[in-house]
């Protein structure tokens, strides 16, 4: 059966360049959207429906839509029966809890009797239950930072990226609630073709990030030394080693994580390597 797999994606937004690029990474190709509210990749059977971020989880509670990407921040305030089955690493932020910067913070029970502004509730009102806060939340949908300016809250619970916004308001942020990224979600109900798809595309997600991660490196080393080289070497298995035109040297060519990456070369260089070349890894498929 010819399935073809839907997803939906914020027509336009914070998430929206970080979900094209998440296609494109994953080699789907989906000609300039323009104004349009669906799409059809040409290379792979995905269909890509353009929507407000904050119908997604209902879309694809409702097989609307087979799978979605947006803030996990919004998938746990609507809190619709659907599966997060990948983190995928953009539009970093958290939720965050704020006062006036003038006023002096002591803990959760100063939200006691408080009146908080947010766009959401839910999410806070959990936080509030399990500090044992009593008070309470003023929900509005958008400028949440103005409420307390104009008297219509004493404190606000809303996302943070860099701290400016709470900054130019005379706020600053005194509780994070929850760290938030784009996440894909999936309907739990899916056709075991589309749920083909759906690991299809998964795959090529986890083989672009693991890529950003790592580096390929190649170096040349003296015979002598190679044995204590392969050893400083991470890798995937077990390093590639070729012989050069010189009979007492080796290239010898491996995989290795950025987080390692100063200290190995350190190590390298110390234990006699030479020629030492790091290069990115476009796709990286284990
Ligand atoms: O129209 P639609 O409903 O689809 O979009 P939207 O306006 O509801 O959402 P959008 O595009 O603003 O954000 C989509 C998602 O991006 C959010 O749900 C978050 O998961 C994520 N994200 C990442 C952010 C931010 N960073 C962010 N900085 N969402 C909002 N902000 C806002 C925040 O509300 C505040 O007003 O930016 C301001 C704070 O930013 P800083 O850098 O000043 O701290
Ligand atoms: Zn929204």
């Amino acid at each position: 059966m010819n399935d073809t797999l839907k997803i939906a994606l914020q027509k336009s937004g914070r998430l929206s360049e970080g979900s094209m690029k998440l296609l494109s990474n994953c080699g789907v190709n989906v000609s300039n959207n323009g104004r349009r509210l669906m799409a059809q990749a040409s290379n792979f059977p995905l269909e890509i429906l353009f929507l407000r971020d904050d119908d997604i989880p209902e879309y694809v509670e409702d097989n609307v839509a087979d799978i979605g990407v947006l803030g996990l921040n919004v998938v746990k305030e609507k809190n619709k029966s659907v599966d997060i089955v990948e983190k995928l690493g953009f539009s970093k932020c958290r939720l965050s809890l704020a006062i006036d910067k003038n006023q002096n913070y002591t803990g959760p029970s100063f939200f006691n009797e408080k009146q908080i502004a947010t766009s959401y509730p839910n999410i806070l009102k959990e936080w509030l239950q399990e500090n044992n806060v009593k008070t309470d939340v003023h929900e509005i949908s958008g400028s949440v930072e103005i409420a307390p300016g104009i008297g219509l809250a004493e404190a606000i619970c809303d996302i943070v990226s860099t701290g400016s916004t709470l900054f130019s308001n005379g706020l600053k942020e005194v509780e994070t609630i929850m760290h938030s990224e784009a996440v894909m979600i999936a309907n739990r109900n899916l056709s075991s073709e589309k749920q083909t798809l759906l690991e299809k595309l998964i795959f090529r997600i986890n083989a672009v990030n693991k890529a950003k991660t790592n580096r390929y490196i190649l170096l040349n080393a003296p015979n002598e030394k190679l044995e204590q080289i392969i050893s400083i070497l991470p890798g995937m298995k077990s390093p590639t080693v070729t012989p050069l035109a010189d009979k007492d040297w080796s290239s010898v060519h491996s995989v290795i994580g950025e987080e390692a990456f100063w200290e190995v070369i350190d190590q390298l260089k110390l234990a006699g390597a030479e020629g030492i070349l790091v290069v990115p890894i476009e796709k990286m498929v284990l």
